[in-house]
């Protein structure tokens, strides 16, 4: 519980956070290393560590140890697969595909990781996780069937029935890459069905869209490919985080109001 314990007091004393995605098939250990340590000087949160093609235990191991010598924000494991799991991380998000037409993708990966999960004593994070078109390559390779944009509603009785099963989180997941993010009227649908908190990814760039999908009901804001992108990530997560901070103040002003 240390790991989920942490982000539920961060999420409650700051309003949001933020977190940084590496993808352990697009860097090499010193490189994922160096970004997270930017990250951390920027003030994100924790380090997701996943991707959907490409990812070796092996790989995994390297990145995260290299990692864990440089940064002291918990390193959580954002599986595509059973083989994203590592035992040098300090948790798992322990995540089921919601709407994927796989039971693979649904349970049965869940089932085949989590032996692996006790043996190596990372700590799970429940975590439902659903996919919105376009989905880009988790969609496809999760065989999900993408939830229509035009459609928060559907996200929302989904992420209520995460919240039934016991789930901690819910992800709205608009891909990897996506070619824009999620509608800040999307994501307060769906925030304002639950009581968990919604974590939001995907296609997001900029600190104002951060800001704004914040103030719209994110509690977690994801961002991935933008480090792979700009030259100084430091500069960059502290803009998007400025961002998170500043949408989380304007929604807790709301509240009182
Ligand atoms: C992917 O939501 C995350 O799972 C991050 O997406 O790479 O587009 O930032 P980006």
């Amino acid at each position: 519980m240390r790991v989920y314990k942490y982000l539920m007091s961060r999420i409650s004393q700051e309003g949001a956070i933020h977190l940084t995605l590496i993808d352990p098939d697009k860097v090499n250990p010193e490189e994922g290393a160096e970004i997270a340590l930017a990250a951390e000087r920027a003030g994100t949160a924790a380090i997701m560590v996943g991707g959907s093609i490409g990812v070796t235990e092996a790989k995994l191991d390297k990145l995260i140890v290299e990692m864990k010598r440089r940064v002291k924000i918990p390193i959580i494991l954002f599986p595509g697969n059973i083989t994203g799991l590592s035992r040098y991380a300090d948790a798992v998000w322990f995540m089921s595909l919601l709407n994927s037409t796989s039971t693979y993708y649904l349970i049965e990966a869940q089932a085949l990781g989590a032996p692996i999960v006790k043996k190596y004593g990372i700590e799970p994070i429940p975590m439902g996780y659903i996919v919105i078109e376009p989905g880009e390559a988790v969609g496809f390779i999760g065989r999900a069937r993408p939830i229509p944009i035009k459609h928060p509603e559907i996200a929302a009785i989904y992420a209520l029935a995460a919240q039934y099963l016991g789930m901690k989180f819910v992800y709205l997941e608009r891909g990897s890459g996506a070619p824009g993010p999620l509608p800040p009227e999307f994501v307060e649908k769906v925030a304002n069905m639950v009581d968990i908190p919604v974590i939001v990814g995907g296609g997001i760039k900029e600190g104002t869209v951060a800001k704004n999908l914040t103030k719209a009901g994110a509690k977690c804001i994801v961002t991935g490919t933008i480090v792979e992108e700009v030259e100084d990530v430091e500069v960059k997560i502290k803009e998007i985080v400025k961002g998170i901070r500043e949408g989380a103040l304007e929604r807790m002003q709301n509240v009182q109001r």
